[in-house]
């Protein structure tokens, strides 16, 4: 029985994710959010964690009085969360929080010799040097929780990595799929919230949407898989069929196919290299008939390029551009600026700050503090 803790537990991976452990008797360890107390309560009276952590440090009490009948230990802030990343019971940590706050767990969980299940996309993106480097280092193994992601990893089982081409990363295309530059002037947050295939969280719905998710997926490609941005191609799959594919030297290509849930890339993470019943629908080619591929319009999504361009421009820039996008999503749910001035923004960050190096998490965090203050000044 596989010993694991969650970070990020009530959001869409979380809890799909308890659903996994739950199915395949996992122990849960310990289980943290970032604000949500009545769903951390129900999930811990359900699954008996031994911790439960919340990062809002103004919930802590409500939490503990919640919890005061139970043995379970709260913890809270960074702190707690990077107790739980720690924890000599884990096997394995999924780390699902959303936002640049998920990059210190799983430093913390790497660094205390744990497998990490990762679907907290900015951990990679802003750190993904330091990340792959002290996972090498402590040898410890990154098991990718993105569809696409997981389905390279899928892909490139049994084959001989240097013979590895390139990868091809699908892309739903989003809600505004087609639209001009024009048109998407005057899209509104609840069209940027209705995703065609995929119910996720407000912040990757947006990022969907922008196609900075795709964006944000190529950058953690290149650190996942240890690419050159040259060998990743951008494909978009109007059907979210093909997860992704990858191209060998002999130009076979092997693609990874599946119904869009999360439920089977998050049990490979957890079970890998075991193929066991998932909780989903099985696929029918049939049912689909016709599967489709076009380029991106890069033109138009300008967070895609600007992703792009970050990580063939390395050093700070994609850290800065993943903490601009961050805070201009949470000005554009928060109704204080328009859809298209999400890609503005991200863009506009390259041309702002000069070339610097990451040496260290400080030079992370500091990056993320100047992209966040040029943005607030922006908008303000
Ligand atoms: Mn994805």
């Amino acid at each position: 029985m596989k010993k694991v803790s969650i970070l990020g537990s009530t959001g869409s991976i979380g809890t799909q994710s308890l659903e996994v452990c739950e199915k395949h008797g996992f122990e849960i360890v310990a289980l943290a959010v970032n604000n949500s107390v009545d769903m951390l309560e129900n999930q811990a009276r359900k699954f008996k964690p031994k911790y439960v952590g919340i990062f809002n440090e103004d919930k802590f009490t409500e939490l503990k009085n919640r919890l005061a009948d139970t043995n379970i230990k709260i913890l809270c802030g960074m702190d707690g969360l990077c107790e739980i990343a720690s924890l000599e019971e884990n096997d394995i940590v999924l780390n699902s929080v959303v936002g640049m706050v998920g990059l210190l767990p799983t430093l913390v969980a790497i660094n205390s010799g744990k497998d990490v299940a990762l679907a907290n996309k900015e951990t990679l993106v802003a750190g993904g040097e330091l990340v792959m480097s002290l996972a090498k280092k402590k040898n410890v193994k990154i098991y990718p929780v993105d569809s696409e992601h997981s389905a390279i990893f899928q892909c490139l089982q049994g084959n001989k990595r240097e013979q590895l081409n390139k990868i091809i990363l699908t892309a739903s295309g989003g809600p505004f799929y087609g639209y001009t530059y024009e048109q998407l002037k005057n899209v509104t947050k609840a069209d940027a919230l209705h995703h065609p295939n995929w119910t996720m969280g407000n912040k990757i719905t947006i990022d969907s949407a922008t196609l900075m998710n795709k964006g944000l997926e190529f950058i953690e490609a290149k650190w996942l898989f240890d690419l050159t941005p040259e060998q990743i191609e951008i494909v978009v799959h109007r059907q979210s069929v093909v997860h992704s594919a990858v191209e060998y030297k002999d130009y076979a290509v092997i693609a990874q196919m599946g119904v869009p849930d999360m439920k089977i890339p998050i049990q490979y993470a957890l079970l890998y290299p075991d193929r066991l019943d998932c909780p989903t629908k099985q696929l029918s080619l049939t049912d689909y008939g016709t599967l489709t591929f076009e380029k991106p319009d890069y033109t138009t999504f300008k967070c895609l390029s600007s992703a792009i361009n970050a990580i063939s421009r390395g050093g700070a820039y994609p850290c800065l551009v993943n903490s601009a996008n961050e805070e201009a999503v949470k000005a554009f749910l928060n109704d204080e600026i328009k859809f298209i001035q999400i890609g503005e923004i991200v863009s506009s960050v390259l041309d702002k700050f000069k070339f610097s190096t990451i040496s260290g998490y400080d030079d992370v965090m500091k990056a993320d503090r100047d992209a966040r203050e040029y943005v607030r000044n922006i908008i303000a």
